[in-house]
């Protein structure tokens, strides 16, 4: 893979993180590892293709999607960063706050926030992503990548000694809501006994109010890169992501990171709650013969994935700049208007001098020289690999639209730009 020299006026100018909160005395120990590869930083030229506004059911949900044209630094800023939360926006005080880590464990501990900075800290460079994302017009931007600072969560759960038996951990956050379990038990009539009668309309619904939880294998939990994460880019996590102390689980996808973390509880059955076994789960349709069956997997781990971030004017020349994440990228191609997958150039993968930061798990950014190409429309479209040469799928790739549900859309992007 080619790795250009790029001189240092542009290294400062492409890198320098500009607005990211706590990061202003950082240096690059290297080449740039934003949009480097040309001294003037040229001109954006948006997409023809803007994602729609967030529907009003989401506006709760969902906000500060990232704007594909405006990235230019790998680190994306605190306060510019997306957010997704299914319920209320939890305010808690990081001096009162405490963890609770107990269950099926030889020792059940609780922890303040200054126990956990009290251990040794590590930091990831992480690249979170929502795995709804690229799932509806609107959303399209459920992805950033941050430096994620905590405490090691394997480490915590070797001190509390989880007892023979333990299989599942669970991860519960303080935010909660009313959901209804539809369908509940599926009885009707004759078989219902117990508690479970319908309501005085006839309905089986179970209402309840759930907490956010998710949880994880204890192989998967004790994996040494998962975090008891207090800083997010150098500063303190911000109440959107999670303040105090949330779960960074690098390599899963955003569901999996539990925010306003409260207890962690050491279970010897798999937690099946909402988002474990409702929500976040993928159902695909497959064909057995003439037959057709149906999978139900909740999800976990990020897929390999790109997409083009930019169209970029130097004078008449153009270049498409994009990122790529999710599994360890060898490489990317671009295709535009349907022609040949030409190679893009894979920038560096750089940590930020000062900080021990591993970034296996951050996005690479890519650029492709389009060159001079004709006044008009032209689609872009880019796909990564991963170092054992899998290859991101386009839509039409049999598992991906065996999907009825819109989680996992790792699919190949395809972008518009109006060249003038
Ligand atoms: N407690 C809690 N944690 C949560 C959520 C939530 O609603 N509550 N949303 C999850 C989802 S679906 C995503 S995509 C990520 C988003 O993290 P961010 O808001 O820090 O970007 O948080 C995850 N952690
Ligand atoms: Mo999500």
């Amino acid at each position: 893979m080619d790795q250009p020299a790029i001189p240092r006026r542009t290294v400062l100018k492409g890198g320098t993180a500009a607005g990211v909160t706590g990061l202003a005395l950082m240096k690059l120990s290297g080449p740039a590892e934003a949009f480097p590869g040309h001294d003037d930083p040229g001109v954006v030229i948006p997409w023809l293709d803007q994602p729609a506004p967030i529907p009003p059911a989401a506006t709760d949900v969902a906000g500060r999607l990232l704007v594909w044209e405006s990235l230019n630094s790998r680190l994306i800023a605190n306060d510019k960063f997306f957010t997704v939360k299914h319920y209320n926006l939890p305010k808690l005080s990081p001096a009162t706050w405490r963890l609770d880590v107990s269950g099926l464990v030889a020792r059940p501990r609780t922890l303040s926030l200054a126990d956990l900075e009290a251990l040794p800290r590590r930091t990831v460079e992480f690249t979170l992503e929502c795995s709804g994302n690229s799932s509806s017009p609107f959303f399209i931007g459920g992805i950033g990548n941050a430096e994620w600072t905590g405490a090691s969560l394997r480490q915590v759960l070797r001190h509390v000694q989880p007892a023979r038996g333990a299989v599942d951990i669970v991860f519960w956050g303080v935010d909660r809501g009313v959901v209804t379990v539809r369908d509940n038990v599926g009885v009707t009539g004759g078989g219902v006994t117990g508690a479970v009668v319908p309501d005085a309309t006839g309905s089986l619904d179970l209402t309840i109010t759930e907490q956010f939880a998710r949880s994880m294998s204890i192989e998967d939990a004790m994996s040494r890169d998962n975090l008891l994460c207090y800083q997010m880019n150098g500063t303190a996590l911000p109440a959107e992501h999670g303040r105090p102390v949330r779960l960074i689980a690098p390599g899963w996808y955003g569901v999996a990171n539990v925010k306003w973390l409260t207890r962690i509880q050491v279970l010897d059955t798999r937690y099946q709650g909402r988002f474990m076994a409702r929500d976040y789960v993928s159902i695909r349709e497959q064909r057995r013969g003439d037959d057709t069956t149906w999978t139900f997997t909740s999800v976990t781990h990020d897929r390999l994935k790109s997409a083009p971030a930019k169209v970029v004017r130097h004078g008449s020349r153009h270049s498409v700049m994009g990122a790529a994440w999710g599994a360890p990228v060898s490489r990317v191609e671009v295709q535009i208007d349907n022609g040949n997958w030409r190679a893009a150039r894979l920038h560096r993968r750089l940590r930020a001098a000062g900080t021990s930061a591993r970034c296996g798990y951050s996005w690479r950014f890519w650029t492709l020289d389009w060159g001079r190409p004709s006044p008009g429309e032209h689609t872009v479209r880019s796909r990564a690999f991963d170092e054992e040469g899998r290859v991101q799928p386009p839509p039409t790739d049999a598992y991906l639209a065996s999907r009825r549900t819109f989680w996992e859309n790792n699919g190949q992007i395809t972008r518009r730009v109006l060249i003038d």
